[in-house]
């Protein structure tokens, strides 16, 4: 179709465009572009960068940035930023990042304050890594705060996510959140120059042991068309997550943590868990979009007295829930 290359050719060329498509995408304004784009989609390596404010991620895919720079490798950073009011972090970080990635045509980075509801975060950055992937970038960092599900949603659109920690900030292992742990695939202690490493390397050593980690495609979608865990073949849950130190700041440790991103897309592609945890990620969303749509629906074909005289007569013991909601829907057809 040609209306689908000129848009592809035209955000390849012109970053003008891109910006603009960008910044609808964000606002969720983009859904007839990212569909025309999204055949030309499924290149770029979705590497995710996560972990405690402050442990030093923006440093760090800087650093990585500059290593594939020199392999002449383009690269598309998607900050997003949920913390900065409070800490102030990803400022620093994103004016290192100015001075020292400005006026490479290779580089393009992108900055996503939170808005609206989580939900619409996650999807906003899926947009927007579309955008980026359609658009010929190699790859793709998604720079996220570790703190709660929806940075969890958002680490699940990377193929291989990195969790960053750094000493005396997680060396607690109470502080190690078990759930961040979950979606590691390698984990990286930063700050390896400060003391109190191999405290933190120990805790974090110790806490893989326990088994925290559990395949990710173990999560069942509520589409069940997901393949439980132990019907998948062994290969596919061989991953052993690796504990690298890296000192960001100086560059040290960066070329060794990028062959081993190398070798965990080479794992994903190898055992076929690429396209297992693509299909839960789909599959997840897919069920949230639908979850979002049907109630659309439904809200703009009932009228708001109806949906005011059923909470009534809930909040007067005269209907119960369950006979509240199957009322609503014997009121509604549910059609576009
Ligand atoms: N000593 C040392 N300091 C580092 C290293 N890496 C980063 N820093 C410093 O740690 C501070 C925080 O770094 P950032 O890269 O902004 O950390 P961040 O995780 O992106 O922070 P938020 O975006 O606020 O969550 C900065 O002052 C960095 O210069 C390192 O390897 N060693
Ligand atoms: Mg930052």
């Amino acid at each position: 179709v040609p209306e689908q290359v000129d848009l592809v050719q035209t955000i390849r060329s012109n970053r003008l465009q891109l910006s603009r498509l960008l910044t609808r995408a964000e606002n969720g304004q983009a859904d007839a572009e990212i569909a025309a784009i999204y055949p030309h989609t499924g290149q770029a390596h979705i590497i995710g960068v996560t972990g405690a404010p402050g442990t030093g991620k923006s440093t760090l895919a800087n650093a990585l940035t500059k290593h594939y720079r020199s392999q002449n490798r383009t690269v598309a950073i998607v900050a997003v930023d949920p913390t900065s009011p409070f800490t102030g972090g990803a400022i620093l970080g994103d004016r290192i990042r100015m001075r020292e990635l400005s006026g490479d045509i290779g580089v393009f980075v992108r900055s996503m304050a939170t808005r609206g509801s989580l939900g619409g975060l996650a999807r906003a950055t899926g947009d927007l890594v579309c955008v980026f992937d359609a658009a010929g970038f190699d790859v793709v960092l998604i720079e996220t705060v570790g703190a709660g599900q929806s940075e969890v949603d958002i680490a699940r659109l990377a193929q291989t996510t990195l969790v960053i920690e750094a000493p005396g900030l997680g060396d607690d292992v109470q502080a190690i959140k078990a759930g961040i742990l979950e979606i590691a695939d390698i984990l990286v202690v930063n700050k390896a120059d400060r003391p109190g490493v191999d405290n933190t390397v120990r805790a974090l050593r110790a806490m893989l042991d326990l088994g925290h980690r559990v395949e990710r495609v173990n999560h069942h979608g509520a589409l069940h068309t997901v393949p439980a865990v132990d019907s998948l073949p062994d290969e596919m849950t061989s991953w052993q997550t690796p504990i690298l130190q890296t000192i960001s700041a100086e560059d040290k440790g960066i070329a060794e943590l990028a062959d081993k991103i190398a070798a965990h897309r080479d794992y994903l592609q190898e055992t076929g868990v690429l396209k297992v945890r693509e299909q839960v990620r789909i599959e997840l969303e897919m069920a949230d979009r639908l979850r979002e749509a049907l109630l659309q629906r439904l809200l703009a074909t009932t009228d708001p007295t109806t949906v005011q005289s059923l909470i009534a007569q809930v909040t007067q013991r005269r209907l119960s829930m369950s006979e509240a909601v199957t009322r609503l829907l014997d009121h509604t057809t549910i059609t576009p």
